[in-house]
């Protein structure tokens, strides 16, 4: 494949396999830490990783930023590491590329600053990732494949992880918005689990985003195997 910059797009494709979201609020009611859950699903293999603590305090972030920085192995992320964002928080993502954390990027939502502004901010090889929910954002972001990364798509199902989340999307709406989203990476979000993968594939989808799935199993770690070999299987 022809080189397509610093930032890799096809790198950054293959790691949406087996995309993992957490914070403290989806973890700690259920007797859990964060760095925990991080260390056994690393050990799982997970592909990227998202950091989402809400409400998040900007200084509590970067805290447990540092941690997760601390236990992820060394090397090109995408390659020897997953990839390693930061829900919403331009400011901490910015502060912990600073300190020289394992801190890939970011990853905004649709009423989060403009990606043209967070591109300028975080500079030309942080990796920027999207929401998008419709045919509309997805039209809205393919034109911006030279300032983001990847778009998250979502909810594929219903979720119980996102207060103000609207209904799933089902997977021909899905597929409308993945066509509406290329060339960009896209992983789906909302409600997936490992059997989603054969439908998801078919239907434009780059790979499997979860919290709960992972988050609420009995082994994190063999969770997000499962996850990631469906994916491996599926594609
Ligand atoms: N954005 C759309 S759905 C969702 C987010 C953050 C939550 C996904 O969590 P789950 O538990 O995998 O449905
Ligand atoms: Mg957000």
């Amino acid at each position: 494949a022809p080189f397509d910059g610093a930032r890799n797009r096809e790198r950054i494709r293959r790691a949406m396999t087996a995309y993992f979201v957490l914070g403290p609020q989806d973890v700690e009611p259920l007797g859990r830490t964060v760095l925990d859950a991080v260390k056994q699903a690393l050990a799982g293999g997970i592909t990227f990783l998202q950091l989402r603590a809400k409400p998040g305090d900007a200084g509590d972030i970067l805290e447990l930023a540092r941690q997760i920085s601390a236990i992820l192995p060394q090397g090109e992320p995408g390659i020897d590491r997953p990839y390693f964002v930061i829900d919403d928080r331009v400011d901490v993502a910015w502060a912990a590329r600073q300190e020289g954390l394992k801190v890939d990027g970011v990853h905004v939502g649709q009423t989060d600053l403009p990606v043209r502004h967070v591109r300028a901010l975080l500079g030309d090889d942080a990796v920027i990732g999207l929401s998008t929910g419709s045919v509309a954002e997805a039209q809205a972001a393919a034109p911006l494949a030279d300032i983001i990364d990847y778009v998250g798509i979502g909810p594929y199902h219903d979720t119980i992880s996102k207060a103000d989340a609207p209904d799933g999307l089902g997977a021909e709406r899905f597929a409308a918005v993945s066509r509406a989203a290329r060339p960009l990476p896209n992983c789906a979000i909302g409600g997936v689990t490992p059997e989603d993968a054969p439908q998801i594939a078919a239907n434009g989808g780059d790979g499997l985003c979860v919290i709960s799935f992972i988050c609420r199993a009995p082994s994190i770690e063999h969770a997000a195997y499962e996850l990631r070999s469906a994916w491996e299987n599926a594609r």
